[in-house]
């Protein structure tokens, strides 16, 4: 550490939960290269609620997890992760939620780190590519979704986890990839618009870099909805999909888009710690610090 004086540290800093068990050295606010915000809301969930306690599990898991990563060949938390507290929920309503979440986004993003959202359910990304957006008026998001969620209501609610994609999209230009599962509305809809462009995969397999790139602009959100991968690796989610990515398929692409974009924040949304493998929450943290390292150590 450069700065060692103690009063260089937030009263933030304290959070003793924090992802990786860094020391404060590595995870002050101060001396952290990405920022880590915890999101526990699941309020419309619809069949299996239960993501409320993914970041908490997903941050103890974390802790289970070696520094060091081996394709990177550095330790991508020696750039320091900070991890906020979690934000209160607003059980009020979803659109409350959002805008909670888009003011959190929007607080964090005036650090200029790489800014992180662990959910949650899949419409903590609306609020979050809301305050992205404000920042970067060039974003693009990338979705990784088993799921079109293009309805544009659903449960009488526009900001369903199930009309994510639909609400993302009338923000900025989305790029959906894995989906395998939808109504014939969104069916519909998709084919219909330019925005988003869902690429749809029955077979596991995903879109080569060069069949995406042109729609990709250089500020890049990525948001991961883990339904994305094969229920045989990730079971524990709020509704599994078989035929999906697995863990090689999905890292390759990661890295690319990562490489070749400048990503300004993601989120990891959808995890069910208590349905599935244990297994699961320990991937879903590995896939948060890939994404943290290729991004910290690779985006352009
Ligand atoms: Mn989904």
């Amino acid at each position: 550490m450069t700065r060692s004086t103690a009063n260089m540290f937030s009263p933030e800093d304290s959070n003793p939960n924090n992802f990786l068990s860094l020391p404060l050295n590595k995870s002050s606010l101060a001396n952290s290269k990405t920022i880590l915000l915890p999101v526990p809301y699941d309020g419309t969930a619809s069949y299996k609620s239960g993501s409320r306690d993914a970041p908490a599990a997903l941050i103890k898991a974390s802790h289970q997890l070696e520094d060091y990563d081996l394709e990177l060949q550095c330790q991508p938390s020696d750039l320091g992760i900070h991890t906020a507290y979690e934000l209160p929920v607003d059980v009020s309503s979803p659109d409350a939620m959002v805008s909670k979440i888009e003011s959190a986004v929007h607080h964090y993003l005036t650090f200029n780190k790489l800014v992180g959202i662990i959910g949650g359910e899949h419409t903590i990304t609306v609020g979050a590519v809301a305050a992205m957006a404000r920042k970067y008026p060039d974003l693009s998001v990338v979705i990784f979704d088993a799921h079109a969620d293009m309805r544009n209501t659903y449960q009488e609610s526009r900001f369903s986890h199930a009309c994510v994609t639909r609400r993302v999209a009338e923000i900025c230009p989305a790029v959906v990839l894995g989906t395998r599962s939808l109504s014939l509305e969104e069916s519909d809809a998709i084919a219909k618009t330019e925005n988003p462009r869902v690429f749809f995969s029955s077979d596991g397999s995903l879109p080569a870099w060069q069949d995406i790139s042109t729609l990709i602009s250089p500020n890049v959100y990525i948001s991961i909805d883990l339904d994305i991968l094969d229920p045989s690796i990730m079971s524990a989610v709020g509704t599994p999909e078989p035929g999906g990515v697995m863990w090689h398929s999905l890292l390759p692409l990661l890295k690319t888009l990562i490489w070749n974009r400048h990503i300004v924040g993601f989120d990891i949304t959808e995890l069910n710690p208590n349905q599935g493998a244990e297994s699961c929450v320990y991937t879903a943290a590995k896939l948060a610090y890939k994404i943290i390292g290729y991004s910290t150590i690779l985006s352009s």
